[in-house]
């Protein structure tokens, strides 16, 4: 075949290419190692000096015309497929990965979890179904007891003597049945009360128990683990007040209030020094062992911290609400 058909065979089939692939295979048929046109060239040897030269020149020539060819044609297939298809532009801004994040009172419960285990308080955990046993007799509030009014309960339907229980307490006695002193324990959970909402008061809220028993307790050891576990939440910038109070499983029993920059008071926290009856109920004997106990509010420690208007947003499920955290 002579050069010129050669050439103008391939640039008849080069423009009607119509992939990448198409291409490539016609430029490994035309100027491959085995190509047409590189067997042309290669058979130049043979032949006389005039004609070498006059052939070798013409097949360089159409050599560097096909390539340019090959070219032109490659960069036009090339930016149509960018254009169709798939393709990556790389001045596109980045894709955002929506990332989930801790609501605040698991956050709250996890700060609190760490301060006290960096006391060496253990962890434990209690049932949300409590017998009225646990809830109230174990604590020295018997049946007929005006202090149960003071938690409106959940009773379950069909179960005799069960209910959702009203606060953590009732796993000081469970744990004491099974351990002797010392100890320090804590108990975070979910607690439930039959009783109307607002913004500080909700039906279902988070308290974590604290129970320290040895053989000298008192009140100033009390105080100093509250004073640090609130420092380790708040920082130094928050008001503390310790009231007196009344709860049947202490004696005696306070109530502490914070409050934020002038702000209203809030009490937090029940609390007080373990009552003998309740050492009684596990088994223990009174006179032997002195203990604190405290159950503190987490929703109301939420509230605090993050400047929450009404507790029952943190229940609401509300994504533009619990995105800010
Ligand atoms: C108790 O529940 C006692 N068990 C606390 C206690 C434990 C006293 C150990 C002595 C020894 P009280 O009902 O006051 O006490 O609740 C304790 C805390 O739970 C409150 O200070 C408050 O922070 C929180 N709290 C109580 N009711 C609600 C509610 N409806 N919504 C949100 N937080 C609440």
């Amino acid at each position: 075949m002579n050069i010129n058909e050669i050439k103008k065979r391939a640039i008849k089939e080069i423009k009607e290419a119509e992939s990448l692939d198409d291409l490539e295979n016609l430029r490994i048929k035309i100027l491959g190692r085995k190509g047409e046109l590189t067997q042309v060239l290669r058979s130049l040897k043979d032949l006389s000096l005039e004609k070498r030269k006059k052939l070798g020149s013409e097949a360089n020539k159409a050599k560097k015309e096909i390539s340019s060819i090959l070219n032109e044609q490659k960069t036009r297939i090339e930016s149509k497929e960018m254009g169709s298809g798939e393709r990556i532009d790389v001045t596109a801004p980045g894709k955002k990965k929506l990332r989930g994040n801790l609501h605040p009172i698991s956050h709250i419960l996890k700060k609190t979890e760490d301060f006290f285990t960096s006391m060496s308080f253990e962890i434990v955990r209690g049932p949300d179904v409590e017998t009225d046993y646990y809830n109230f007799d174990a604590l020295n509030i018997p049946k007929d007891h005006p202090a149960r009014d003071m938690w409106d309960t959940f009773w379950l339907k069909g179960f005799a003597n069960k209910l959702l229980r009203t606060h953590t307490s009732p796993m000081q006695v469970r744990y004491m049945e099974r351990k002797t002193p010392p100890f320090k324990i804590i108990v975070p959970g979910r607690t439930f009360r039959y009783e109307a909402t607002d913004a500080s008061h909700s039906h279902t809220f988070y308290q974590v128990e604290g129970l320290v028993v040895d053989r000298s307790i008192n009140i100033a050891n009390f105080k100093a683990v509250i004073k640090d576990f609130l420092k380790s939440i708040f920082g130094e910038n928050v008001e503390m007040r310790i009231r007196p109070g009344y709860f049947p499983f202490t004696e005696p029993s306070f109530e502490i209030d914070m409050r934020q920059e002038g702000g209203d008071w809030l009490e937090i926290l029940g609390a007080g020094m373990v009552h003998p009856n309740v050492f009684k109920a596990a088994g223990y004997i009174p006179r032997e062992w002195q203990g604190f106990a405290f159950g503190v509010g987490i929703d109301r420690i939420v509230k605090l911290k993050y400047k929450i208007d009404d507790i029952r947003l943190l229940y609401s499920g509300d994504l533009r609400f619990l995105n800010q955290f």
